[in-house]
Order: structure tokens, then C-alpha cells, then sequence
């Protein structure tokens, strides 16, 4: 008889996970399921799909040659009883089992799922992270402003990375206003590393064409690591190739390039084939060695030990309602557009195409371009929240919620952002090539060819104006908008009202 299965999830896939770490390998069994419940309770894009079954597949394995003993119910096995709960009480069933021991989900409806399971279940705290749940508590107990800034500090302080002494290296913490330059003419860097599909990974991208096929996404070209060495392996290739300019060009975008100087290791990251914190280490030895500057290593590991971890101590802490906020009452259907629906808005063609060939975008294309458009144009943040889960390989609700919700729609009231990430096409063109390809005209702020990002970036302030106007960020917007003669003001709302209408029919 068997004392206790041990649930390993699609994202928790390394021996170091609390669940394996408390199990005990001579008498403990270990469960993984690839069920329906997962694969659809939103419309994952294929190339998702695809990653996280072959990355368990080959983890499976991997823990077998380490001598575990595994049960790994794959999607089309006749017993599978298509959910997590469900297969852990078959498992139970069959091996007599009395205990599972889980770590806790990356979301809470897979949380509520367990502690809703007719089993004995223990939650373990999922310890991949930097800052503990009590951590960020008692960070945030009694703060009036949830600021990443000074979160960010404390782990810079707890981790020791970039230190001297009781001192941040350089003697700045943060390094940001080095970073932002607009597009580079040429990216030295070649891109992620590519790895070719083996046969474990080819059988499961063709079950996934088979099941998944309509979703949104394609699942070829598959270049994914699906191990942890390969994982290792494009880390290391970003730190040597990328790093140096990472900063620089973090918020740069380009028509024809899709990845700039970014490491595209959120996958790996969020599904446990690498850690945080050997990820930042990594970083912090190319710096140490003179490999790569200040203002692109604090940049890189800001993101992760700072900007990664913060948005989970968010979700966690704001509770199971947080990816229903709408704050800003808005209401509007998410346009065909961000599924691939025709647009003569070049920038968001183009982030929509990526994000359909390579379930990739970098943060600027979300935050600035799809988030931005969906927040001026007054799309319900829960319709995009689900968009964002759906349609990127790195999307778990734990992070996918708050930079969406938060970061991106103010859904949430400001708690992640002080004021709402809201542009004109002037901030796209200054940051892009992409305008130089566009229908539209970035410099016309009204008439047939007027840029819709123009046009809705007054209407969003104009129509929220009681709630922004004494945001201290946002006076100078304000002011710039009030300073427009009359007629004017009018002229653009209407056009506005105009390019909202056009949307509706995906005509804009
Ligand atoms: P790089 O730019 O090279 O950064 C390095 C690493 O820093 C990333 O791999 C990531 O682990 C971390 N990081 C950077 N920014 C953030 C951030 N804001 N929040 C959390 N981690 C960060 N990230 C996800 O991992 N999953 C998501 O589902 C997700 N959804 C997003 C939705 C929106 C609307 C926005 C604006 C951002 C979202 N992000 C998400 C954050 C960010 O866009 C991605 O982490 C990043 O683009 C991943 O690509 P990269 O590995 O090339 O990152
Ligand atoms: C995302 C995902 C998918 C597509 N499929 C599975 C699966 O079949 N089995 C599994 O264990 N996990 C899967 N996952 C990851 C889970 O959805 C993830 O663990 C939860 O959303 C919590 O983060
Ligand atoms: Fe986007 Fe406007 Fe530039 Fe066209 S002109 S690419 S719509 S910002």
C-alpha cells in the first residue's frame, strides 16, 4: 500500500519543487496528468499547450532515471478522467493511497479545485520565489502605496545580488533612466536559441494540432526548450549575446525583429526548467566580470527579483476577485483584431501576428501596444485578461492577472500603477519603426489618416476625467488637452467616437 501521492502540475517542473522536496522517493508516488480541464479552461494557444505536455513528458522521465516511481496519464489514455482532482482520485483509488502532498497552484482556481478535493491534500507554499506569501504581507501591512520600488529593494537586499555591503552596486538601486532608448537601426543579437523537436516532443505537437488545432496560435515552428539543460543552455546564450544591450533597448520595438535584445526565458522561468535566482546570478557574474553593464544587469534582475515577484505577492494577496476588476467601468467586446482580425494599425498587426506565430511578445509590445490600445479604446479588462492567458506560452494567472489587470487596464484602481499606461501613437513612433510602415499617420492628430491611437489616447483622458485629472502625473496631459481650442477638442472626440465605431465592424 502506498502512503502518499505527490501532484507535480505542468508548472512546477523541477525536483525542487516543495511538493518533491517533502515527498520521500522509496515509499511516496508521484502523479502528473495531462487532462481537458487544464488544456481548456481558457483557449491556450497550441504552442503552450505543446511545450508544457513535452516539458512534463521529458520531467516524467527524468525523475523515473532518478528513481521515482511516476504515474503520467497522457491526454488520450482511455482511464484519463480529465482533471486534476480527478486523476489524483483515481490514482488514489487504485493505489490505495490515503494523502496527497501538492504545492500550491500558480492560480486560484486550481487552489480552490484541491481544497474543494473529497482527499486529504496538503498545500505546500510554493518556495520558487524570492519573497515568501508572509513576506510581502508584512511588506505591504499598513502601506498606503503598494510601490514596486521599494519592494524591489528589500530583495535586492534579501538575495544580496548587486550589493556592496549594506549598498546597492553602482550606488544606485535602480538604473532606468540609462535604459528606454528607442530602436537600435541593427540588433546584433541572432535571437532565442532554437531547439529542434525530438520525437517525444513531435508526438505531442502533432496531438496537439490534432486537439488543439482551431485555437488561436500556431503550433509550428516549434523551437522551444522543452529540458532544463536546454533551458540552461538559452539562458546562457542570451547572458553572453543579449545582455550587454538589454537594457538600453528594453523598451524598443521593431517591425521586422521580433525579440530585440530580450531573453525569452518566461517559459523556462514559469514552469520551473530555471530558478530566479540562478537566472539572476547568472546576470550578476556577467556583470562582475565586465561583460555587461550596470544599467542592463540591475535592468534584468530589477524585472525578475523585483517586477516578477512583486506581481505574484499582488495576486495573492488582493484574493481570487482580482482578474474581475474594472475599475474604469469598461465595457467594450475585445475587437477581431487580437485574433488576427484585419487591421490597417500596423503596430498592432504586427504584435498580433508574432504573438499567433511565436506565443511571444516582449513586455512593450503588451504593455504599450495591445494593453494599451484595449485601455483607450475601453475594452473590458476581464476580455483581455482572458486574451493575455490565452495567447502567450509564459501566462499563469498568478502573473498574467496583475500585469493585465493592474499594470496594464488600471483595473484595479492603481494599485500596481500609479497612473494608467496610456499613449498617443507619438510614444509607438518614438520607440518603433512600426509607424514608418502603417496606414495611418502618426503626426495627424485628426482627419481621414489620423493615427486611432491619437484620437482615443484624448478621448480615454476626456472621458475620465473626474477620476485623473488630479492625479499629480497626469496634470501636464490635462493641461495639454485643455489648451486645445475648443472646436478642436470637439473634433477629436468625434473622430474618436468615429474610430471606436469602425472598430466595432473591424473596419479601423
Ligand atoms: P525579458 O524582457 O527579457 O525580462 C526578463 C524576465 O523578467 C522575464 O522572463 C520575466 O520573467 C521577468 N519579467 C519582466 N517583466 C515582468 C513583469 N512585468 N511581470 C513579471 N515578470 C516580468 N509575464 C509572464 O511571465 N507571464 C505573463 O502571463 C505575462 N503577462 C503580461 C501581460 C501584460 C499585459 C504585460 C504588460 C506584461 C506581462 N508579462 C507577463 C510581463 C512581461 O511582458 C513578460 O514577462 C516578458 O515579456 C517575458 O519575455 P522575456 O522572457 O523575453 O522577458
Ligand atoms: C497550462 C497547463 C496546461 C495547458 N495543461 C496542463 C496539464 O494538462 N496538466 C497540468 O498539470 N498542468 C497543466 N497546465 C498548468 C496548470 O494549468 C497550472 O499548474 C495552473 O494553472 C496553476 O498555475
Ligand atoms: Fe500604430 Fe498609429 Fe503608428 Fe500606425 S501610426 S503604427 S496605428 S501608432
Amino acid at each position: 500500500m502506498v502512503s502518499r501521492l505527490v501532484l507535480v502540475l505542468g508548472d512546477q517542473l523541477t525536483p525542487n519543487v516543495a511538493a518533491l522536496k517533502a515527498a520521500d522517493k522509496e515509499k511516496d508516488t508521484v502523479v502528473m496528468a495531462e487532462v481537458m480541464a487544464e488544456a481548456s479552461y481558457v483557449r491556450h494557444h497550441p504552442k503552450k499547450i505543446a511545450y508544457l505536455f513535452a516539458a512534463m513528458r521529458k520531467f516524467a522521465h527524468a525523475l523515473r532515471e532518478d528513481g521515482w516511481n511516476v504515474l503520467y496519464t497522457e491526454l488520450d489514455d482511455t482511464k484519463n478522467t480529465g482533471s486534476i482532482v480527478g486523476e489524483l482520485i483515481r490514482r488514489s483509488d487504485e493505489l490505495g493511497a490515503r494523502e496527497v502532498l501538492s504545492t500550491e497552484p500558480g492560480e486560484w482556481r486550481l487552489i480552490k479545485a484541491l481544497q474543494d478535493a473529497p482527499l486529504k491534500i496538503s498545500l505546500l507554499e510554493d518556495d520558487r520565489f524570492i519573497a515568501t506569501h508572509a513576506e510581502f504581507e508584512a511588506w505591504a501591512e499598513g502601506r498606503k502605496q503598494l510601490r514596486m520600488e521599494y519592494f524591489y529593494r528589500d530583495m535586492r537586499r534579501k538575495t544580496g545580488l548587486l550589493m556592496a555591503g549594506d549598498k546597492p552596486a553602482g550606488d544606485k538601486w535602480n538604473f532606468d533612466h540609462e535604459n528606454r532608448k528607442p530602436a537600435p537601426e541593427d540588433v546584433s543579437f541572432s535571437g532565442p536559441l532554437r531547439f529542434e523537436p525530438d520525437a517525444i516532443t513531435q508526438e505531442v505537437l502533432d496531438l496537439v494540432e490534432a486537439r488543439f488545432g482551431s485555437n488561436f496560435g500556431s503550433v509550428t515552428p516549434f523551437w522551444f526548450a522543452t529540458t532544463r539543460e536546454e533551458a540552461l543552455q538559452a539562458l546562457e546564450h542570451f547572458i553572453a549575446q543579449a545582455l550587454p544591450k538589454f537594457g538600453a533597448y528594453q523598451d524598443a520595438m521593431l517591425n521586422d525583429n521580433r525579440f530585440l535584445y530580450h531573453a525569452i526565458i518566461s517559459p523556462y522561468l514559469n514552469a520551473g526548467l530555471l530558478t530566479p535566482l540562478e537566472i539572476c546570478q547568472a546576470a550578476e557574474k556577467a556583470y562582475e566580470n565586465g561583460d555587461a553593464p550596470i544599467n542592463a544587469v540591475e535592468g534584468f534582475i530589477r524585472q525578475i527579483i523585483g517586477w516578477r515577484e512583486y506581481v505574484r505577492g499582488i495576486y495573492f494577496l488582493e484574493g481570487p476577485d482580482y482578474p474581475q476588476r474594472n475599475t474604469l467601468n469598461h465595457k467594450r467586446k475585445l475587437p477581431d483584431l487580437y485574433w488576427g482580425g484585419a487591421t490597417k494599425m500596423n503596430c498592432l498587426a504586427k504584435s498580433v501576428e508574432q504573438t499567433r506565430e511565436e506565443a511571444y511578445a516582449h513586455h512593450i509590445q503588451r504593455l504599450m501596444v495591445t494593453g494599451n490600445f484595449g485601455l483607450i479604446a475601453g475594452v473590458h479588462p476581464t476580455e483581455l485578461h482572458e486574451w493575455y492567458l490565452e495567447v502567450y506560452a509564459d501566462a499563469y494567472e498568478w502573473v498574467e492577472a496583475p500585469n493585465t489587470v493592474g499594470m496594464s487596464q488600471f483595473a484595479d484602481g492603481g494599485i500596481i500603477a500609479s497612473k494608467p499606461y496610456v499613449s498617443s501613437g507619438a510614444y509607438i513612433n518614438r520607440m518603433s519603426d512600426y509607424c514608418k510602415h502603417c496606414h495611418y499617420k502618426v503626426a495627424q492628430k485628426t482627419g481621414e489618416k489620423a493615427c486611432p491611437f491619437n484620437l482615443l489616447y484624448w478621448h480615454f483622458l476626456d472621458r475620465h476625467r473626474d477620476r485623473f485629472e488630479g492625479n499629480p502625473r497626469m496634470g501636464n496631459m490635462y493641461r495639454t488637452w485643455d489648451r486645445m481650442d475648443k472646436d478642436r477638442r470637439e473634433t477629436v472626440l468625434q473622430e474618436a467616437e468615429l474610430a471606436l465605431e469602425k472598430l466595432d465592424k473591424g473596419d479601423l
